[in-house]
């Protein structure tokens, strides 16, 4: 009977599944060093970490292009280092440095960069969904082929914005693509505890949108998932919803005594890591060598490293500049009469 259960491992492309491990492990690198700085004081307020679900970012990312846009949560380190914003303004922006990708004004949790059109970084749990839909009726409305891929974690499913939003993107047949992190907790509260139907693939498809789970500690999984939804959204497919039933392995935040769930709970989880889960995968197909490892290590550091040091030679905001960006120097109405 096991023998009938068990999946057949497609053949993997090595450098690809190279490329996806070093990006996990950036992820997971960038994120420890975060805790030490933040027992240090250099990194302050909130600081959230993704350990533990880092296949879902780096894998779904592959599937999107540098056009399509990308929206996601407070725990978005891992969004930001696998869509290719710079370490170096991410740790600037973890220490709130000027040089941050938002000036040193967001923090942890608000990582934002219209280069690589990632639109954060959002605290507001389900706050990032109607923004997403918003974004991808622009596209429609200007005939714009690209993706909104809009990242939020399961207890987003609980917020009426949440509804409204993907009612609307069904309605409108919008290009969204709907990436739900299911790691089973929002904060303290287990699923299960805030739902009555605990199928979150259910609640999309009430809206008409094709939705299926996927195994979001496994990297090449998210990946297929993931490019075939974009795929289908890209070519006119309307919203499409994957919920990716992952975990995370460290708290909800930095003060968290974590009283909510069985330690065995997440021992069984980190069996599971994807990191070396990738390369068991390389090494039933001979396709690892070991001293790939302790070269990705070094890479993984030395771009850690340097992204510290240009956190710690940047600069404070001036407090007098504080308020620029903020308010308006002039009232519109004021604006607009000196104009006339
Ligand atoms: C509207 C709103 N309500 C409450 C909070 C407080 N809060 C911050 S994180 C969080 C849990 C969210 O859990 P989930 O969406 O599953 O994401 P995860 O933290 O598991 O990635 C809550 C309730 C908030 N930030 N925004
Ligand atoms: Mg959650």
């Amino acid at each position: 009977m096991a023998q009938k259960n068990r999946r057949r491992q497609p053949n993997i492309d090595r450098e690809h599944a190279l490329h996806l491990l070093r990006e996990m492990l950036r992820i997971r690198r960038f994120e420890e060093k975060c805790v030490e700085l933040y027992q240090a004081s250099k990194i302050r307020g909130f600081l959230h970490l993704y350990i533990g679900e880092e296949a879902v970012a780096v894998g779904g990312m592959q599937a999107l292009q540098p056009e399509d846009a990308i929206v996601a949560t407070y725990r978005e380190h891992g969004h930001a280092l696998a869509r290719s914003v710079p370490a170096n303004v991410i740790m600037a922006e973890m220490y709130g440095k000027i040089e941050g990708c938002s000036r040193g004004r967001g923090g942890s949790m608000h990582l934002f960069d219209a280069a690589t059109r990632f639109y954060g970084g959002n605290a507001i749990v389900g706050g990032g969904i109607p923004l997403a839909v918003g974004l991808a009726l622009a596209d429609k409305l200007a005939g714009r082929q690209r993706v909104t891929a809009c990242f939020f974690g399961e207890g987003a499913v609980a917020e009426g914005e949440f509804h409204e939003s993907l009612n609307l993107a069904a309605l409108w047949k919008l290009p969204v693509l709907f990436c739900c992190e299911n790691n089973l907790y929002a904060m303290g509260t287990a699923l299960s505890r805030s739902e009555s139907e605990t199928d979150i693939c259910l609640k999309a498809a009430a809206f008409e949108i094709p939705a299926w789970p996927v195994d979001g500690m496994d990297v090449l999984a998210v990946e297929d998932a993931t490019r075939r939804a974009a795929i289908a959204v890209r070519g006119g497919g309307g919203p499409h919803f994957l919920e990716y039933r992952t975990y995370r392995f460290r708290a909800h935040s930095m003060y968290d005594p974590e009283l909510y769930r069985d330690k065995q709970e997440v021992e069984e989880w980190k069996k599971r890591d994807p990191i070396p889960n990738l390369i068991e995968r390389l090494k039933q197909q001979n396709l690892w060598q070991e001293e790939e490892w302790s070269r990705m290590e070094a890479e993984v550091a030395l771009e850690i490293g340097q992204s510290i040091e240009f956190a710690e030679a940047g600069h404070w905001e001036p407090v007098e500049e504080l308020t620029q960006f903020v308010y308006s120097e002039e009232s519109p109405a004021k604006a607009q009469s000196a104009q006339s």
